[in-house]
């Protein structure tokens, strides 16, 4: 898929990102002005599943994004449609065909006595979710077919949805084969949608449409399917026009209240960031580096 990436995909607005050219999983460009990063799923005649190559790919793509300062906003995408089928899909989460009792193969024909201790039964997914959660940036899913299984968690887990009209299909399959995202995946969606709907996607893994899914708050938009990727860079550019530092203040704030003290040591790392740009940080360091006492005087304890 790498030469025409996706049907969807515009080449007049993306540029391949250079030095990752070994890239086998996923597809990473930036949008011509390098201000939007697009990651997409590259295994469209599996429903975009990911493996564990797939995995390591997508974190260090995500990576990259998040250390880039000109970044604000990334696209987190499936390529489609699937060769073999004509079927399209955002990811459907871990690849079945690799999975065995001791976790994912990093190869095909890996066997818990032949895997790297240190790498086998990573579900390093979990740290691809924290990447997204965590990042200072917009991550928006751009779901143009299945989120299922732990490609459902996924776009949970992203600050914002956007799904094809004809084509965007949810569907929580993780009780059907034995797995359980027990995170961000089940007990967040709770949060979104209500747990009585959490615990209908869950327990009986049903189907459900876009449309459904907007209705539910899970999705913010449901878009025509050959627009579906022209909305995403035009929400994108619209909260490019926002305060970067009030946008990931913002993040953090919504995130904090459900992630415990690692939320409040983000946000609260944050607001040390922007106290030592303040004159009264500089006097505290500036007296102990010219060995006197601090004068708060200038200082007022405001009310
Ligand atoms: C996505 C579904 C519903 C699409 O159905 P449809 O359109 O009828 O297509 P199919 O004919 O079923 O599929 C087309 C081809 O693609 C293959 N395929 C699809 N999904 C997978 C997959 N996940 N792994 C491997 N192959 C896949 C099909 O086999 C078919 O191939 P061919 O053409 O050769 O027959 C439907 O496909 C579906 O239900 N897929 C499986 C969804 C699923 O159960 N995923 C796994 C769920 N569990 C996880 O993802 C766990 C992930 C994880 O690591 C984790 C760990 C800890 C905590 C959390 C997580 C987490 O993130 O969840």
């Amino acid at each position: 898929m790498q030469a025409d990436v996706s049907e969807l995909f515009d080449p007049e607005v993306w540029r391949e990102v250079t030095g990752f050219d070994g890239l086998t999983d996923i597809t990473y460009h930036h949008d011509v002005s390098g201000r939007i990063a697009r990651v997409a799923f590259d295994r469209p005649e599996v429903r975009n599943a990911f493996r564990p190559r797939t995995v390591d790919e997508l974190y260090s793509v995500l990576e990259d994004a998040r250390t880039n300062p000109r970044i604000g906003v990334v696209l987190l995408t499936g390529n489609g449609p699937s060769p073999k089928d004509g079927g399209w899909a955002f990811c459907s989460g871990g690849d079945q065909r690799i999975r065995g009792r001791d976790g994912y193969k990093y190869a095909e024909g890996e066997t818990a006595s032949t895997i790297d201790a240190a790498r086998g039964g990573r579900l390093h997914i979990l740290e691809v979710q924290r990447l997204i959660r965590f990042m200072p940036k917009v991550v928006i899913a751009v779901v143009p077919g299945w989120a299922a299984g732990g490609g459902h968690s996924l776009h949970v887990v992203c600050d914002l949805t956007i799904a094809s009209a004809e084509h965007g299909r949810f569907k929580q399959t993780d009780a059907d084969v034995g797995s359980f995202d027990a995170g961000y995946g089940s007990a967040y969606f709770a949060r979104q949608v209500g747990q009585k709907f959490g615990r209908e996607v869950f327990f009986l893994a049903r189907e459900y449409s876009a449309q459904r899914a907007y209705e539910r708050g899970a999705v913010n938009a449901v878009v025509p399917h050959a627009e579906l990727e022209t909305v995403a860079v035009e929400w994108a550019n619209e909260i490019l026009t926002k305060s970067p530092t009030a946008i990931r203040m913002l993040k953090y704030a919504f995130n904090a209240v459900d992630d415990g003290l690692v939320g409040q040591q983000l946000f609260a790392g944050e607001a040390t960031r922007l106290a030592y740009g303040t004159d009264e940080a500089v006097e505290g360091r500036d007296a102990f580096l010219e060995k006197r006492e601090p004068d708060w005087s200038p200082f007022p304890w405001q009310y």
